[in-house]
C-alpha cells in the first residue's frame, strides 16, 4: 500500500500494519518533519544487524572485536548529550496544579506552537535529509493485561536498535494493536535536519532540547538529545512519566522500581520491588549473589528500572517489568560488585560512552582495578594513565560517569523465570532508598502503610551523574520519582495512600514498606556498609520480618534490626560500625523533619492530612 501526503514522503506501510489512525499519523508527522523517507521496523535480527552495519558506516557505532564481545558494539555520544535533562523535561497538562510544583510546566497550546504548529516550530522540517524510524513497540509482555503498546517515530537508527533491546519491538505488536487498538505516539528527533548534500556527523543532535508530555492525550514529543531516557521513549517518559498518569486514572502503580524474586533454602519464593533514584544501583540489586553464609538462598531478576504494579483478585499486588533489556551504568561494574551484570555483558551488548581498549573491547572506571596502559576514551582521544593525570593526582576517567549498556533481559543469567509472565508476580515488600552519607539508618520498617508512604514520600538522596548538573547535593527525591512523576506529587502520594486504605479495606495483607540506606559514611569519608551482596543481610531481615519471625528494636520513626538480628556469617562487622551505620542522631534527625517540612510546605496543594499527622507525631518523639 502506497500512500502520499500533500507535502510529505511516501509512507509505503507493510501490508501487516491495519490501524489506519496509525498510518495517518505517520502521514501527518512525516510531513511535519519533512522526513526524506519512512522506514517500518520489523524487530528481526536481520534489521537489527542492518541497522548495527548502516551506524558503523555513519561512524556513530564501532563493532567491538568479534572473539572478545561478539555482536557488540560502541557509541560515542555528543560531549553535550551524555545525561537526562530534567531541566529541559515538561509535563504540558491543562492546568499547571495537575503538573505540580515538582514539574517544568508549559500551557499545552503554547508549547505546541512551539513544536509544531508555529511559525518556527521547532519540529517542522526537524528531520530533513533523514529517515523517519516507525518503531512500534510493547511495554510488557504482548497481549498481557498489564502491558501497553507504543510507536516511537524517530530519526535516529541508534533509537531504533536500541529500542529493539530494551522493549518487545518489532512486527508482532501491529497483532496485539489491530484496527482499532489504542497506542502511545513518541515522537523523536535529534533536531539535526540535513541539507542536500550535507555530510551527517557521528552524533547527531541539538543544543535546544525539549523532552514534553501530554498527559491528557498521552502524547511524547521529544527534541534535540539522542540520549538514553531523552530518546529510547519507552523508558522514563512512556514507562514512568505517561504511565504514571495511566495508572491515577486506572488504579494502578507505574514505578521506578527494580523487581527481584528471593528464594529462601526451605524453597519457598518471594518477591521485592524497590525504589532508588537513577545510578544508586538498582541493577547490583537487582542481580545480587547472596555472600558465604547464605548458602540455600537464591536471588532473580524480574526488572532492573521500572515496574508496573496493579491490584489482583486477591487484594495482592502484582507487578511485571515493562521493559526487555536493561539500560545500566557500566563504570563500577566489575567481577566483585556484580559479576551476574558482567556476564550479562559477555555478548549481544550496545555500550554508549565507554572507553576502547586496544584490542578492540571496552574499559571503563572500576572494570580492573589497574587500567589498561592505553585507551581511547569517550571523547575519542588516547588516554594514558600518565595523560589523565590531573592537577588533584586523580585520573581524568576514560569512560563517562554516566556511560551506558543496552543489553537484553535475556542475556541475565540470574533472570527469573517469571520475568516475562503476563500476569506479574505478587509483591511481598516495598524498599525505598536514597544515597544518604549521614542520618538515614541502614534499613526501617515503617510500621503501617501511612507511615511507609511518608517514609517514600520523604526520601532524600544525594545527586548522581544520571542527570546533566551538579552532583553530590541532598534533594528530596520522593518515591525516587522527582524526575519521573507525570502528574501532581501530592496527587500521587494520595493515590498510593488511597490503594493502600481499598486493598486493607478488602481484606488483603499489604506489603510491608522498608527505608534503606546502604551509603553512611564513616568519619574517613568511606562507606562503613559492604553493600553489594551483604545487602542480602538487610534483604534477609526484611523478608522474615514479612514473615513475622524476625526481631527489631522500635524507634521514633519504625523499626529497626539490633545487631544480633541481622546474619553475620561470613562478614567481619562490629557493634561499632553497626552502630555507625544505624545510629539515630537526634540533632541530625531535627535537622531531618525541617527538610520534610520545606518539602511539605512546596508539596502543600492537595498534600494529604495523613502525612502532615505522621510528621507531627514524629516531631513529638523526637521533642519527648
Ligand atoms: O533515563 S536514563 O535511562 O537515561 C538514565 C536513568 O536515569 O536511569
Ligand atoms: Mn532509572
Amino acid at each position: 500500500m502506497t500512500q502520499t501526503t500533500a507535502t510529505g514522503p511516501a509512507i509505503n506501510a507493510p501490508a501487516y500494519v491495519k490501524n489506519q489512525k496509525l498510518i495517518a499519523w505517520v502521514g501527518e508527522i512525516a510531513a511535519l518533519v519533512e522526513a526524506a523517507n519512512v522506514y517500518w521496523c520489523d524487530g528481526s535480527q536481520e534489521e537489527y544487524d542492518r541497522l548495527c552495519a548502516q551506524l558503523v558506516a555513519a561512524g556513530t557505532f564501532r563493532k567491538l572485536d568479534q572473539a572478545k564481545r561478539p555482536n557488540s558494539y560502541l557509541a560515542w555520544s555528543d560531549p553535550s548529550d551524555v545525561a537526562r535533562v530534567e531541566d529541559r523535561t515538561f509535563i504540558c497538562s491543562a492546568k499547571k496544579e495537575d503538573a505540580g510544583p515538582t514539574n517544568n510546566w508549559m500551557e499545552p497550546g503554547e508549547m505546541r506552537a512551539l513544536l509544531q504548529t508555529g511559525d518556527k516550530a521547532l519540529f517542522k522540517g526537524a528531520m530533513k535529509g533523514r529517515t523517519l524510524y516507525v518503531v512500534p513497540f510493547s511495554m510488557g509482555p504482548l497481549g498481557s493485561p498489564i502491558a501497553h503498546i507504543g510507536v516511537e517515530l524517530s530519526d535516529s537508527p541508534y533509537v531504533a536498535v536500541n529500542m529493539r533491546i530494551m522493549t518487545r519491538m518489532g512486527k508482532a505488536v501491529y497483532d496485539v494493536l489491530g484496527a482499532d487498538g489504542e497506542f502511545v505516539p513518541c515522537v523523536h528527533t535529534v533536531g539535526a535536519p540535513l541539507q542536500a548534500g550535507q555530510k551527517d556527523v557521528a552524533w547527531p543532535c541539538n543544543p535546544t532540547k525539549y523532552i514534553v508530555h501530554y498527559p491528557e492525550t498521552r502524547e511524547i514529543w521529544s527534541y534535540g538529545s539522542g540520549y538514553g531516557g531523552n530518546a529510547l521513549l519507552g523508558k522514563k517518559c512512556f514507562a514512568l512519566r505517561i504511565a504514571s498518569t495511566m495508572g491515577r486514572d486506572q488504579g494502578w502503580l507505574a514505578e521506578h522500581m527494580l523487581v527481584l524474586g528471593v528464594q529462601n533454602p526451605e524453597g519457598k519464593k518471594f518477591h521485592v520491588a524497590a525504589a532508588f533514584p537513577s545510578a544508586c544501583g538498582k541493577t547490583n540489586f537487582a542481580m545480587l549473589i547472596p555472600p558465604a553464609g547464605f548458602e540455600g538462598w537464591k536471588v532473580t531478576t524480574i526488572g532492573d528500572d521500572i515496574a508496573w504494579i496493579k491490584p489482583g483478585k486477591d487484594g495482592r499486588l502484582y507487578a511485571i517489568n515493562p521493559e526487555a533489556g536493561y539500560f545500566g551504568v557500566a563504570p563500577g561494574t566489575n567481577e566483585k560488585t556484580n559479576p551476574n551484570c558482567l556476564h550479562s555483558l559477555d555478548r549481544d551488548v550496545i555500550f554508549t560512552n565507554v572507553a576502547l581498549t586496544d584490542d578492540g573491547d571496552v574499559w571503563w572506571e572500576g572494570l580492573t582495578d589497574t587500567p589498561p596502559a592505553h585507551l581511547v576514551d569517550w571523547q575519542g582521544k588516547d588516554w594514558t594513565p600518565e595523560s589523565a593525570k590531573q592537577a588533584d593526582g586523580k585520573l581524568k576517567p576514560a569512560a563517562h560517569p554516566n556511560a551506558r549498556f543496552t543489553v537484553a533481559a535475556i542475556n541475565n543469567p540470574v533472570l527469573d523465570s517469571e520475568w516475562d509472565n503476563p500476569a506479574g508476580v505478587a509483591i511481598d515488600a516495598f524498599i525505598f532508598g536514597g544515597r544518604r552519607s549521614t542520618t538515614v539508618p541502614l534499613v526501617t520498617e515503617a510500621r503501617n502503610w501511612v507511615e511507609g508512604v511518608y517514609m517514600a514520600a520523604t526520601m532524600g538522596s544525594e545527586t548522581t551523574a544520571a542527570a546533566a548538573g551538579q552532583q553530590g547535593i541532598v534533594r528530596r527525591d520522593p518515591f525516587a520519582m522527582l524526575p519521573f512523576m507525570g502528574y501532581n506529587m501530592s496527587d500521587y502520594f494520595q493515590h498510593w495512600l488511597g490503594l493502600g486504605k481499598k486493598l486493607e479495606a478488602q481484606g488483603a495483607k499489604l506489603p510491608g514498606i522498608y527505608c534503606v540506606n546502604w551509603f553512611r559514611k564513616g568519619a574517613d569519608g568511606k562507606f562503613v556498609w559492604p553493600g553489594y551482596g551483604d545487602n542480602m543481610r538487610v534483604l534477609k531481615w526484611i523478608l522474615e520480618r514479612a514473615e513475622g519471625k524476625a526481631q527489631g528494636t522500635e524507634h521514633i520513626f519504625g523499626t529497626s534490626p539490633r545487631y544480633e538480628d541481622l546474619t553475620w556469617t561470613g562478614l567481619n562487622f562490629s557493634q561499632d560500625q553497626f552502630k555507625n551505620v544505624t545510629s539515630i542522631d537526634h540533632a541530625a534527625w531535627t535537622q531531618e523533619l525541617k527538610l520534610h517540612a520545606e518539602l511539605f510546605q512546596q508539596l502543600a496543594y492537595h498534600l494529604p492530612a495523613e502525612l502532615t499527622e505522621v510528621k507531627s507525631t514524629i516531631e513529638q518523639k523526637l521533642a519527648a
